[in-house]
């Protein structure tokens, strides 16, 4: 058998499906797009061709199933979509792999006790709507019916973008899941800690806490050339008041939060107009609930002293996803599999958000992660060594096979 088979062909279905899915040279694999059903069409021919059973469901999950002798599901995979000018791991790694271990599992005449499954979950970045995770929050029964018209971006609903895509949104109901007995989602780190500390795995113990607001900062539009400095109202410079207090203040105060300003746009943007208003995207996480609405109180506050300058603001949350903690008995069985592997592991926790983070509230989950070379992620740089994607196959086949005769 050549070295590191699985890894190779791994790496080599990620890129047929990066190439695949490129607008303009970047990747970016929005939902119910163009791009997001070429990739469709691409994994249900791998999981065909496994003879594996593919299946879609009404919010555009994917699945490849190796039927159990039993009832109960233990589900694998992880999205499918990809930020902006995204890379070719996150998220399609844990799904390729799945595939591949299934697949591998299928043809060495594996066969379960509890189904097999490979999820390629819908929407987990927010790639296309203000929220992430669509896929994840449908199967657990979370995504609600007036979501669909809730969810908006540039003028599309939710409920739109499925109806256009060719989903059936009344079939909704039937995505929630009740067979399913465990979850273990393989994801690259996305992050430096297991490359630096030369580890081959990390063992997810637990997932930040996230909150994402859109703030409006409302200034009065006028002439750049007019209206002099101590007379105008610019909501930029406000923002950029904002966009610095709030980080210094955060990195004084809550050493453990992370705060990201991803988007800013200036309206109605020119040169020669001072600004009727800035909206800014913002993503704030922590490591507990507890700490994270204390970041939350801190930002509020900044915002304030804005406020007190007599600029109106607008705070809108699109979403909050609390910090959860993987299952300890899913834990138990990766960890064992590491140590009868030899694998240099690590439990740690993660800053990233994944579907897990959804599913671990309802169905016992874990995760493995692999190392990303530089720690590098979101960015069409990222990277994860062939080799290190071997290893990460390999457990997740050992690992799936155990939870499956459990
Ligand atoms: O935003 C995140 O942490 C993830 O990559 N969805
Ligand atoms: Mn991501
Ligand atoms: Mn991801
Ligand atoms: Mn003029």
């Amino acid at each position: 058998m050549m070295k590191n088979e699985a890894g190779v062909r791994i790496e080599e279905m990620l890129c047929q499906l990066a190439d695949a899915t490129r607008i303009d040279g970047e990747i970016w694999r929005a939902a119910y797009t163009l791009e997001d059903k070429i990739a469709k069409n691409i994994l249900r021919e791998w999981i065909e061709d496994l003879g594996l059973e593919y299946r879609e469901d009404a919010i555009g999950n994917v699945y490849g199933r190796l039927p159990g002798t039993e009832p109960g599901t233990i589900l694998t995979g992880s999205h499918l979509d990809t930020v902006k000018n995204g890379g070719k791991y996150d998220g399609a790694l844990g799904v390729v792999t799945g595939v591949a271990a299934l697949g591998y599992l299928k043809q060495s005449g594996f066969v379960p006790k509890h189904s097999l499954e490979v999820g390629g979950l819908m929407e987990e970045e927010g790639s296309r709507f203000p929220s992430g995770c669509q896929g994840s929050r449908a199967i657990c029964g979370t995504l609600k019916e007036e979501d669909l018209e809730e969810l908006s971006r540039d003028g599309v609903t939710l409920r739109e973008a499925l109806v256009s895509a060719g989903y059936q949104t009344e079939a909704l109901k039937n995505v929630k899941r009740d067979d399913i007995r465990a979850i273990v989602e393989l994801h690259i780190e996305q992050g430096p800690v297991l490359e630096s500390e030369q580890k081959q795995i990390g063992i997810v113990d637990s997932i930040v806490g996230i909150v994402n607001y859109e703030l409006t900062i409302q200034g009065s539009q006028n002439h750049a050339g007019t209206t002099s400095m101590s007379l105008r109202h610019d909501p930029v410079v406000a923002a950029a008041e904002f966009i610095t207090e709030s980080t210094r203040q955060m990195m004084a105060q809550a050493p453990s939060a992370t705060l990201t300003y991803g988007a800013i746009q200036v309206f109605p943007g020119m040169q020669n107009v001072i600004a009727d208003r800035v909206n800014l995207l913002i993503d704030l996480r922590d490591g507990s609930n507890e700490e994270l609405l204390q970041d939350v109180v801190l930002l509020k506050r900044v915002l304030e002293s804005i406020e007190r300058k007599g600029f109106q603001t607008r705070l809108r949350q699109n979403d909050w996803l609390e910090s959860v903690r993987m299952d300890p008995n899913v834990i138990r069985v990766i960890e064992r599999h590491c140590e009868e592997r030899h694998l240099a592991y690590k439990h740690m926790n993660s800053g990233a958000g994944h579907d897990s983070m959804v599913f671990g509230k309802h169905f016992p989950t874990a995760m493995i992660f692999v190392p990303s070379i530089g720690g590098i992620s979101h960015n069409p740089a990222e990277a994860t060594a062939v080799a290190d994607i071997q290893t990460g196959f390999e457990l997740l086949c050992d690992v799936l096979k155990e939870l499956s005769a459990q």
